[in-house]
């Protein structure tokens, strides 16, 4: 049974242990994805994230959910795309993989990714997608304790290129 499922929808919609949050270096909310999950989890949650002290780019902070479905809120900073010499890569990968490290330290046992960077900070939608499908799978080869890891498409691109990714690294 595959461990990861790309799918299209809404994730402040998805109920799940955890879901990510594409954010900023200040964790103070902003537009995209971001901005949706804060209307829709509340007040509370920028209450918390205003204890956390911001967050670096390819880092991960925890906080509740409140009235989202979701119990738990993993707030990481994607990289903004430069060009690609800007260490871009790594720090994407960083993303993934360090939130899926807090999700298992935490006892998570489901997780829900949105596309990290693809949207306001510009990294390149196919290229963004085989890091973190090749992330996800590196980490679930090491950890049993995640069952299942959701990838959360806001649109159909989006879909298509994750479930191509999915295709062609877990071969
Ligand atoms: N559910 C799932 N995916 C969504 C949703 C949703 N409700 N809404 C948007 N997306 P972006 P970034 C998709 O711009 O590129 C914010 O202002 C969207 O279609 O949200 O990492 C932060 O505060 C796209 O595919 O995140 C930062 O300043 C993907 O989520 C900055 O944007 C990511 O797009 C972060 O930029």
């Amino acid at each position: 049974m595959e461990k990861i499922q790309v799918v299209l929808g809404d994730i402040t919609k998805i109920e799940v242990d955890a879901i990510v949050n594409a954010a900023n270096n200040t964790l103070l909310g902003g537009g995209g994805v971001d901005g949706a999950i804060h209307r829709a989890a509340g007040p509370e949650l920028l209450e918390e994230c205003r204890k956390l002290n911001g967050c670096k780019t390819g880092e991960a902070k925890i906080t509740k959910g409140y009235k989202l479905p979701a119990k738990y809120v993993i707030h990481t900073v994607g990289p903004v795309w430069q060009g690609g010499n800007a260490n871009e890569d790594e720090l994407l990968a960083s993303c993934y993989r360090n939130s899926l490290e807090l999700a298992a330290k935490n006892g998570i046992k489901t997780i829900a990714f949105p596309s990290i960077s693809t949207g306001a900070y510009r990294f390149p939608l196919n290229r963004a997608a085989k890091i973190a499908i090749r992330e996800i799978l590196n980490f679930l080869k090491d950890n049993e304790s995640i069952e299942k890891v959701y990838m959360v498409c806001f649109d159909e691109k989006t879909m298509n290129a994750y479930a191509e990714a999915l295709q062609e690294l877990s071969q």
